[in-house]
């Protein structure tokens, strides 16, 4: 029975936690396909429609975890990426520059905002994770923001390689990702510390916390599968059906 062993000490509990970073998106074939460049600008515009959705439901999903946490301490905090995704002030938002990405590769801001050709499959991956979030106790869906422990790399990746992989995209496009390097650094500092704080406690709780990333990893890793089937293997829901 694991709850009578005792807690990881913490550095191997967050060396255990860094370790799911072999499962991260990154390494799915739709990106690895991306990162060599071998995209379409269909399957390109595919991506950035698709994951509209999830950028959408980022700070919805925040929000849900504000509405279930009582500690104003950790809502402070916790504040701060919902502004970042909705902008505030003068400042336009994660949402617009994602918004902005699509327009940079020749989307309408209408086909774009619509959410019209979102996939079922992403749709469920991403209401699996709002779901989650406003249904599961408030330090686990802190938790499972921790999938941007490996976020940087995957900006890094594409800011250094589209330029020369995709020269049809408008540089003022990848915004958002510059944007995402400093941003996601500094949430998972945040949501880190309170892991191996919160969940460091029990052995059951860090057993725990690895469940809820390898959730969020198979959020992110299933939104792709969808993608990878409709634009790439060329089957959308339906394509059978005369
Ligand atoms: O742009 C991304 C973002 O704002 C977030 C918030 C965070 C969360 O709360 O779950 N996760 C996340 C991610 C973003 N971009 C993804 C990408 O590949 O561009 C990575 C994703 C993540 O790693 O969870």
């Amino acid at each position: 029975m694991s709850n009578s062993q005792q807690p990881w000490p913490r550095e191997e509990f967050e060396a255990r936690l860094r370790e799911k970073g072999k499962y991260y998106h990154i390494q799915h074939p739709y990106h690895v396909l991306m990162a060599e460049g071998k995209l379409d600008q269909a399957q390109i515009r595919g991506w950035v429609l698709n994951r509209f959705y999830y950028q959408v439901m980022i700070p919805r999903k925040d929000a849900a975890i504000l509405a279930n946490c009582p500690e104003r301490e950790i809502r402070r905090e916790w504040m701060q990426r919902i502004l970042d995704h909705e902008g505030y002030g003068d400042d336009p938002g994660g949402i617009e520059a994602w918004i902005q990405l699509g327009v940079a590769c020749g989307l309408s801001r209408e086909a774009i905002t619509s959410l019209e050709h979102v996939l079922p499959g992403v749709r469920f991956a991403v209401e699996a994770y709002f779901n989650f979030a406003r249904t599961a106790p408030w330090q686990e869906a802190v938790c499972s923001s921790l999938t941007e422990l490996f976020a940087p790399t995957i900006h890094k990746q594409r800011l250094a390689g589209w330029p020369e992989l995709y020269p049809w995209i408008k540089p003022e496009g990848l915004t958002y990702f510059q944007k995402r390097v400093s941003q996601a650094r500094r949430d998972v500092e945040h949501g880190l510390a309170f892991t191996l704080d919160y969940f460091g406690q029990t052995r059951n709780l860090q057993e725990r916390a690895l469940e809820i990333l390898q959730f969020k990893l198979d959020v992110l890793w299933t939104m792709l599968d969808a993608m990878h089937l409709a634009y790439i293997d060329r089957k959308p829901p339906y394509f059978n059906i005369q």
